[in-house]
């Protein structure tokens, strides 16, 4: 999963497109970049790292220019060295830049496509290489030397028919401006906003709501699914849906954890969303498990917070905060490699034991996907004195693979994968063990906006919205996603990462 940020501006843009990364860094924590547009050339700056890490005030001062767009990565296919960080530019048929969040699933038959038809070479593993190249080429195919809105329309509705997956896309066109796109499913989440200054009108495009309001942009609308929005360099706006067929299908991961619950998503809150969430959960404790003496409803921070509060509301228990978390350290999933994960749980939470000493306590989490920091935590609630540990998760069992975007672990590697709940509560070492119904997920999140009948659904359920995905895909993934392919890799990749910067002098 990433995060993405794109501006029109009427002044220069670095600090917004910095800040605007920022507060998406919760989508991605592996490397950022930014390129900007001045005097008709690219200025780049890109690396692994945090936001805060990567860009210096040498980077910032040469990343001039009223028009840029910027990414933050969380790898999912492929690797994560910093040769993949994102924006990605080409030379031709204009200079083009993007920043992609999502996964597309055929990304192989285009890759071969764009060589044998249209010679041009993908450098990466990146799909999000391909995705660029594909939109260069259809761009490519006028012969003007300044593209209208309906050239950049016609070549999207070309991209929207050859690609599949997940797509949220910022474009930067020099002479030309933005172009941000949304897949028809809008499986990946995509807003604009604007802002009137003196000298004109400015555009801001970001993964999230809560980018726009940092940067004080007023929130305008989600990009629709299959919606391509061109602003010119002098902030001219015009927008077509590029898609014969839209159905819309928002990735509900995004509600469960990963979007900030501060954020809008298609006219949906996240932080509601997660309240239902907790209500519908809480609900089905009380049917479900009315022999069950709990006595206390302790989250595990942090984005389980709201739901727990509800949850205890719904069965007039109290609500504590059990565990402290460490905010110095990074979310437990960024992590490359079991053994790392593994340590870092107790690095990152500690348990107040008066809050469980001698009490039947019920533990809520967002959700459970590895359940390797599920199985610890609860062990610690019983090092912290508790008589029984109760667990409940927000979202139901994660049995499949995403394939839209999201860093799950290998099929094999999912603590759902194959087994059923009592299976699961044995494994993580609960007194009890409860998910929240599929049904009841969705029913959280489609109340804040009925107009969406339908999201992506496929960790839970299996089922591809893209129609597309078969098993021989899903091994590929596997075989690219599972633990030890992973360190492999990184090892490979870190020995050529010092090669690189000792050539160029970066990573200083
Ligand atoms: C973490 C949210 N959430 C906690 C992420 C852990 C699954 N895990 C997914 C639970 S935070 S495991 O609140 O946003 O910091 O099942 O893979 O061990």
């Amino acid at each position: 999963m990433c995060g993405i940020v794109g501006i029109v501006g009427t002044s220069p843009v670095n600090q917004a497109i910095y800040d605007g990364l920022t507060v998406l860094q919760h989508r991605g924590q592996d490397a950022a970049g930014i390129i900007t547009i001045d005097n008709n050339t690219f200025s780049l700056r890109k690396a692994n790292g945090l936001v805060k890490d990567v860009f210096h005030t040498r980077h910032m001062k040469r990343l001039q220019g009223n028009i840029g767009i910027g990414h933050v990565r969380y790898p999912t296919a492929g690797s994560s060295s910093s040769a993949e960080a994102q924006p990605f530019y080409v030379n031709s048929p204009f200079g083009i830049a993007m920043a992609h969040n999502g996964n597309l699933t055929n990304a192989e038959e285009l890759k071969e496509r764009l060589f044998t038809k249209a010679r041009r070479h993908v450098n990466t593993t990146s799909d999000s290489e391909v995705l660029l190249n594909i939109l260069a080429y259809e761009l490519g195919r006028s012969d003007k030397m300044k593209l209208e809105p309906a050239d950049m329309f016609n070549a999207i509705s070309e991209v929207n028919q050859q690609v599949s997956g997940g797509y949220a896309t910022i474009a930067m066109i020099i002479g030309h401006g933005i172009l941000a796109f949304r897949d028809p499913h809008g499986i990946r989440p995509l807003v604009f906003g604007k802002r009137e200054t003196e000298r004109g009108v400015e555009y801001m495009f970001a993964s999230e709501s809560v980018a726009l309001s940092i940067d004080g942009f007023e929130f305008v609308r989600d990009v629709a699914p299959g919606e391509a929005i061109y602003v010119t360099e002098d902030g001219q706006f015009h927008s077509q849906i590029c898609a014969n067929k839209t159905m819309h299908a928002p990735c509900i991961f995004e509600f469960v954890y990963f979007a900030r619950p501060d954020s809008n998503i298609d006219n949906m809150s996240v932080y509601a969303t997660r309240v239902n969430m907790g209500t519908k959960l809480g609900e089905k404790i009380k049917r479900e498990w009315a022999d069950k003496d709990i006595d206390v409803v302790i989250p595990i921070p942090e984005t389980s917070c709201d739901i727990a509060l509800e949850i205890a509301s719904v069965l007039e228990l109290p609500y504590r905060q059990g565990f402290v978390k460490n905010r110095y350290i990074g979310r437990t999933f960024i992590m490359p490699g079991q053994e790392q994960r593994k340590k870092s749980v107790r690095r990152k939470l500690n348990a107040i034991d008066r809050e469980f000493a001698g009490k039947n306590v019920l533990l809520v989490d967002d959700s459970i996907v590895r359940g390797t920091t599920s199985a610890q935590i609860v062990e610690m609630a019983r090092d912290a004195g508790a008589k029984n540990v109760y667990f409940a998760s927000a979202a139901p069992e994660v049995r499949f693979p995403n394939v839209y975007g999201i860093d799950m672990p290998s099929a094999a590697e999912l603590i759902a994968h194959g087994r059923d709940v009592e299976d699961i509560n044995a494994s993580i070492g609960s007194d009890g063990l409860i998910y929240q119904s599929i049904s009841d997920l969705k029913d959280a999140v489609a109340l804040e906006n009925p107009e969406i009948t339908r999201f992506e659904t496929s960790v839970f359920d299996g089922q591809y919205i893209t129609g597309d995905v078969n098993q021989d895909y899903l091994n590929r993934i596997d075989a690219l996603r599972n633990d030890s392919a992973k360190s492999t890799r990184e090892k490979a990749m870190s020995a050529s990462l010092e090669l690189h910067n000792q050539e160029t002098g970066e990573g200083e």
